[in-house]
């Protein structure tokens, strides 16, 4: 059949590229549609058939809009044609050493050309402004065509994986690092911006709930930090459900590690979660305050951390009220109800009164180690919204039951260890108020159906305070663990695979971080176990277990610094990283005295009675536990990795700092990277699986070809790419070719189906 009869838009998309370079370079100003079909290549493409030359003229417009539209350089190049540009890939450098690499990306930086791929891998850079790159028109550019159709893009790594999993009926995932603030969660927001678009569902209100979620859990999991004003901190693995024809149909999130010490402290300059702000000053905005007994003149003291600030912001700018206004939205739209909504509301105010109840030593003859509360009204506050009684509370508080030889003895706290046990309370009402959350928007958003999924994972990045606790390490062991998983896909398996298909490729030498997680992983004596032990002892201290660190860690990534008891150091693949053991042994257990949980559940509260209805978690261990929990997710699907990289310390736009970019590209081995993709085969199939795949390409559509090295060979040389491999078992091909076999696999379906239409239509 003539070619025409490909549907027109899939014929112009396939064209695009060919269309840019033809023609727009032929118009100086915008043309009308009347001008355009003027032009003579126009005329002579299917010079009949009108509609078609219409949607053509059309298409072409709207690229010129693009250009115009758009105010940066950046944009322009969409217009200005020649897409397929070499400086896009690192991997077409011909010189390869850091100078030449970093200075690619300084110059294309300079250009706002933020993407820049390294074969399969995206490297994205901050560019800390707006840019006009991710409006409906660029999703449009970046659906379903070639990649060097377009400059590299966000888009085009989520099209990728997309494309990828329709057509291969596999589940993918994106896997997006870099360090705090280099962009993974705007990234994050992107790819499900364009997910969403591409599987372009008929439900238009899910499409909806699904963008909401992203907010909705920040607003709960994200905070200011000294790095970042929207830091992460919990990881985020989000799951986009598609049916078997790529439809959007549900979406799951798993949440890891959230930072529930931030809840009752925060260091200088950072703040609390944001929703802590948000209601604080949405209901001082509806002057509703006092329905949630909270006070108008100062903000409760877990949100005060810079006395004044808060309270000034507040009154002075109303951009927490929009956003409290905002995530009533999300709620809504998500499909919360209204109840369960009022019952989030007095569980985050009850905690903000908690914070506020304070304690005072009683001290008698007979006890020094008594407390009471002096002032009842925040505990009566925290009481009420808690909806438990406060005499209760206050026991609870002050007491606590311990059972020996079968006896019950009731103890007494001190005032420390009741203002602890209140904080601790406050922590664990957070930390479950937020699984439930997650668990909510899951079972809102859940679909029984069975489908494919693409996940993607945006955790914490790695951090380097001037003063860093058990939560940066949870943090960097978390990152070292995402670098190691990076390491086994782009090197390690490669590599390995080489060698037992007796194949001749050239090593290339990376450093390998896992001698560092053994350090913390290993049982029984890594890092982890050491402080799950030590945390097991009622007599030890922060001081015995950097002494135990000391004596049973015998590497070079481990050190003590001298004069300071509570510190030890670290050598992370990122850098050198100092902690202060101070309370890790407190965090790490993290318990919850029983006495408290028998309180809140006896809660009118519904929704609080089932947040401490499942039994307590064990002490400990939680922080190996969810790592690896989280890695055996990301090991189920195929791997896009995004890595993203933070041009400059001062958040500044167009700032490109040499020495700050030169270490990220080393450490996250970006050379050595660029030279496994260019030496190295990233894709290896199956001989029966690369048939499965291709045979289209070789055979007919009735034939049921074996899995053969024969066979595969036929496909290849049909198709007729080069630089491809045969091992043993396997194919081995470059990054590229992949795109190559897609495109033409999609363009013989696409004759295939045209023909069985044009047959039937025939026929019928
Ligand atoms: P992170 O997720 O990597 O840090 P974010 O994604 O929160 O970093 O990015 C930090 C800030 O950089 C954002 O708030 C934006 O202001 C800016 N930014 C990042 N990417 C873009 C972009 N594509 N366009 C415009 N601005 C951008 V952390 O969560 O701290 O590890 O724990
Ligand atoms: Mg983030």
């Amino acid at each position: 059949p003539p070619p025409t009869l490909l549907h027109p838009e899939k014929w112009c998309r396939g064209f695009n590229h060919f269309i840019s370079q033809c023609l727009i370079k032929d118009f100086e100003k915008r043309p009308s549609v009347t001008h355009l079909l003027e032009h003579p290549f126009i005329k002579q493409v299917h010079g009949k058939d009108m509609s078609l030359q219409k949607q053509l003229a059309e298409l072409i417009q709207e690229q010129q809009q693009l250009g115009s539209v758009a105010k940066t350089r950046y944009c322009t190049s969409y217009s200005s044609n020649i897409y397929y540009s070499l400086d896009d890939d690192l991997v077409n450098l011909e010189v390869l050493d850091e100078d030449t690499i970093i200075h690619q990306l300084q110059k294309r930086y300079a250009d706002f050309q933020i993407y820049t791929y390294v074969g399969d891998i995206l490297i994205a850079l901050n560019p800390f402004q707006n840019l006009s790159i991710y409006s409906p028109q660029f999703s449009k550019l970046y659906h379903g065509v070639k990649r060097s159709s377009n400059p590299p893009h966000i888009f085009a790594s989520a099209d990728a994986a997309y494309q990828s999993m329709v057509t291969f009926s596999k589940d993918q995932c994106i896997i997006i690092s870099g360090e705090s603030g280099a962009g993974k969660t705007e990234s994050a927001h992107l790819i499900v911006q364009h997910l969403t678009f591409l599987g372009k569902a008929n439900n238009r209100a899910l499409r909806e709930k699904i963008l909401q979620v992203n907010p909705l859990v920040e607003a709960f999991g994200n905070a200011c930090t000294a790095i970042n004003d929207n830091s992460s901190r919990f990881g985020k693995y989000l799951e986009m459900m598609f049916t078997p024809t790529g439809a959007v149909m549900g979406a799951k999130i798993s949440e890891y590690l959230l930072e529930k010490s931030r809840v009752i402290k925060q260091a200088v300059g950072e703040k609390n979660f944001h929703i802590f702000y948000y209601i604080y000053a949405g209901l001082y905005h509806q002057k509703k305050l006092s329905e949630y007994r909270l006070p108008d003149k100062k903000p409760p003291r877990y949100i005060d951390n810079e006395t004044g600030r808060v309270m000034h912001d507040i009154v002075t700018k109303d951009s927490y009220g929009r956003q409290f206004e905002a995530i009533q939205h999300c709620f809504r739209i998500i499909g919360f109800t209204d109840e369960e909504v009022y019952s989030v509301y007095r569980i985050l105010t009850g905690i903000l009164n908690t914070g506020n109840i304070e304690f005072a030593a009683i001290s008698s003859q007979h006890q020094t180690d008594k407390s009471e509360v002096p002032d009842p009204e925040a505990l009566d506050n925290a009481a009420a919204l808690l909806s438990i009684g406060s005499e209760e509370l206050q026991e609870a508080l002050t007491s606590h039951c311990v059972v020996t030889r079968g006896e019950t003895i009731i103890r007494t706290n001190t005032v420390d260890k009741a203002a602890d046990v209140r904080d601790a309370m406050s922590k664990a009402l957070y930390g479950r108020l937020f699984s439930w959350i997650v668990n909510r928007i899951n079972t809102l958003l859940h679909n029984a159906e069975s489908g494919m999924n693409v996940g993607i994972l945006d955790i914490f990045g790695f951090e380097n305070f001037a003063r860093n606790s058990f939560e940066q390490l949870c943090i960097n062991i978390a990152n070292e663990q995402i670098q190691f998983y990076f390491n086994q896909h782009i090197f390690a398996l490669e590599q390995m695979e080489y060698q037992s298909e007796g194949i001749d490729a050239a090593t290339v030498e990376y450093e390998d971080n896992r001698p560092l997680l053994d350090m913390f992983l290993q049982k029984p004596m890594g890092l982890l176990s050491l402080l799950d032990e030590e945390s097991r002892f009622p007599q030890a201290t922060d001081l015995t277990l950097v002494d135990k660190f000391e004596d049973n860690l015998r590497c070079k990534y481990f050190w003590r610094p001298k004069g300071v008891e509570l510190s030890f150091g670290i050598q992370h693949y990122a850098g050198k990283v100092l902690y202060d053991a101070s309370a890790f042994l407190e965090k790490n257990r993290d318990t919850l005295p029983a006495d408290i949980v028998v309180v809140l559940r006896t809660s009118e509260n519904k929704l609080l009675q089932q947040l401490f209805s499942s039994p307590l978690t064990k002490t400990g261990t939680f922080c190996t536990y969810s790592l690896m929990d989280l890695l055996s997710k990301m090991v189920v699907g195929q791997p896009h990795f995004i890595r993203c990289i933070k041009p400059n310390d001062d958040r500044e736009a167009l700032m490109f700092s040499h020495e700050r970019v030169l270490l990220q590209l080393r450490y996250t081995g970006i050379l050595e990277t660029v030279k496994i993709r260019q030496k190295g085969y990233s894709h290896r199939i199956l001989f029966e699986e690369f048939v499965k795949r291709y045979y289209y390409l070789a055979f007919k559509a009735h034939e049921t070809p074996l899995g053969s090295r024969e066979n595969c060979l036929a496909i290849l040389e049909k198709s007729k790419l080069d630089n491809w491999i045969l091992g043993k078992t396997k194919v081995f091909l470059k990054y590229y070719h992949i795109e190559q076999l897609n495109l033409f696999l999609r363009e013989v379906m696409g004759r295939v189906v045209v023909m069985q239409a044009y047959i039937k239509g025939w026929l019928g």
